[in-house]
């Protein structure tokens, strides 16, 4: 069956939309690296009063939603995020039924629904971990617009055979492929293995990314950030590449390896500083 999209269907579907569309594209993508099976992933945007106030009446409220912890250094902030339960799968098909548009109240209690969420579906269930670390993110970095969460196919594998120490996780990664010190010189926080979607985990990542830009859960998947989709989105594919290396070297005989020196000579040449502790030299 040939289906036709008229300009009012694309329309309602909100493709019109930079931000709904970048949201539905990068999802896509992601589901496409086989890293969001199911339900698995969620991703949230803070976007700019103005950016919103173009295409969306921020006047109309459709519904409010009180979850169990605090936003008050998020008050008044909007952000474009996935829903709970939904498949990354189907956001392209279907924006509205899949994503959220989401203001913070004044009071930093309760979200207002601006669009999106049809169906009485709710933002993702790991809010209080995206919530948390944008406020930590934002403090470090005025310009921090992006957490993304998926479940990253090498990087969970590679929790399951590598030690769990950051600098020593860290300094492995980058001697898997040559851009990754540039990509992330200050490597990857990981926390303990938790019980997903509480507020818990959420602290314990927030707390990392005062530091990190990624975050690993072990056994579970990665977060990135970064000041947009793509910056994100890069992060995590670049450290989700050198994972993938290591599952391929590992057990085999090295024979030659980037050496720490290499590693400084990167950095250098790029203008990044390793983070301290990790290269011996
Ligand atoms: O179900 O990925 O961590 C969405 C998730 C939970
Ligand atoms: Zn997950």
């Amino acid at each position: 069956m040939n289906v036709t999209l008229t300009n009012e269907t694309t329309q309602a579907a909100g493709f019109h939309i930079p931000f709904i569309r970048e949201m539905a594209e990068i999802t896509q993508h992601m589901w496409k690296n086989g890293w969001d099976e199911r339900n698995g992933g969620n991703v949230s945007y803070l976007l700019e009063e103005e950016e919103v106030a173009k295409y969306i009446d921020i006047n109309h409220v459709i519904r409010k939603i009180k979850p169990a912890f605090s936003m008050q250094e998020l008050a008044g902030k909007y952000f474009i995020v996935t829903a709970s339960g939904k498949y990354f799968k189907n956001v392209l098909a279907d924006p509205e039924s899949n994503l959220g548009l989401l203001r913070v109240s004044n009071d930093g209690q309760e979200l207002e629904v601006l669009w999106g969420l049809k169906s009485g579906a709710n933002p993702t269930s790991e809010l209080p971990t995206h919530f948390m670390s944008h406020i930590e993110r934002l403090k470090v970095d005025p310009k921090h617009r992006v957490v993304m969460h998926n479940h990253a196919t090498n990087v969970l594998a590679m929790t399951f055979i590598h030690e769990l120490d950051e600098l020593k996780f860290t300094k492995t990664l980058w001697q898997m492929c040559t851009e990754c010190v540039v990509v992330f010189p200050d490597g990857v926080g990981i926390i303990p293995w938790m019980v997903p979607g509480l507020n818990e985990i959420g602290r314990e990542t927030a707390e990392k990314m005062k530091e990190y830009h990624a975050v690993i859960w072990p056994q579970h998947g990665i977060f990135g950030t970064g000041t947009t989709i793509d910056e994100a989105f890069g992060l995590i594919e670049t450290i989700e590449k050198a994972a993938q290396v290591y599952m391929l070297v590992a057990g085999h005989e090295i024979r030659q390896r980037i050496t720490d020196q290499q590693l400084v000579t990167l950095a250098e040449a790029f203008g990044v500083t390793p983070r301290p502790g990790i290269l011996n030299i």
